[in-house]
């Protein structure tokens, strides 16, 4: 049995979610509750974040480290390519995408100028429990802007990384977005890329589909990017290469 430990919304998990159903193996998800999460995490793998994956009796924690051990034990659909030097530009750009992660979250923490449809979008898979789930969204959106980070100076430094990020993946693509990152087929760079860089584009059938809290100037400058080859190119991916069974 399989338990992929995780927050629905978090961009990380999706990333894990993605890397297990693109090699068709079968998991359960458990939800945990945000910040409640931490007490089960520390017991499992010693670690506050999720995702965490319980397989049979190994527990990983870390999405990266999720994916390196998916590509060592499972060989089907790999992610990694055979190529040495193939292989080292994409386990960089996973890491490189990573980091990047972080930005695009605290970018788009910092846009939410109107909390319900992402309060929405984080608590629906939770059962109310007598009304504490939602009695504990003003915890949370506070929770979330500390751990986070979500300043203004810091928010204006993550746009500047989020727009390296995109430049970063349009100079791999060279532009079309029906390449990918690394040699001609997909690998663990790309879905790192995608999934970590998905919340911005909300492709249809994620956990991010339909959220917005944010305001028109915002919409505009994500409607930019949207045309941007970087943007279509994460689009794509969705579109092509994410066969969903979680
Ligand atoms: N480097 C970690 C980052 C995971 C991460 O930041 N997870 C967030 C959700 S997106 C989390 O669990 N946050 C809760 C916390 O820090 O308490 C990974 O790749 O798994």
């Amino acid at each position: 049995m399989r338990t992929l430990y995780q927050f629905p919304i978090s961009h990380y998990c999706e990333k894990t979610r993605w890397h297990l159903d693109h090699k068709g193996l079968d998991f359960q998800v458990d939800n945990l509750f945000p910040g409640l999460h931490r007490i089960k995490s520390k017991r499992l793998a010693g670690i506050v974040t999720l995702p965490i994956l319980k397989d049979g009796e190994r527990v990983i924690g870390d999405s990266t480290r999720i994916a390196l051990y998916l590509e060592e034990n499972y060989s089907q659909a790999p992610l990694l390519p055979a190529d040495g030097e193939l292989r080292q530009q994409a386990l960089e750009l996973e890491e490189r995408f990573d980091r990047l992660g972080v930005h695009v979250r605290r970018w788009l923490y910092g846009q939410i100028k109107q909390w319900d449809s992402v309060m929405h979008a984080m608590l629906k898979v939770y059962r109310p429990w007598f009304g504490l789930r939602d009695a504990m969204k003003p915890v949370l959106i506070n929770g979330v802007q500390k751990l986070y980070g979500v300043t203004p100076e810091r928010v204006a430094k993550s746009q500047a990384e989020v727009l390296e990020g995109l430049a970063l993946i349009e100079s791999r693509i060279q532009g079309d977005p029906s390449r990918y990152l690394v040699g001609d087929r997909l690998t663990l760079a790309d879905i790192s890329a995608a999934a970590l860089f998905a919340p911005l584009f909300t492709p249809a059938g994620t956990p991010w589909e339909g959220v917005a809290g944010h305001d028109a100037k915002t919409q505009q400058f994500l409607d930019e990017l949207h045309a941007h080859p970087a943007g279509q190119w994460v689009l794509r991916r969705y579109a092509e290469d994410r066969q969903r069974r979680s």
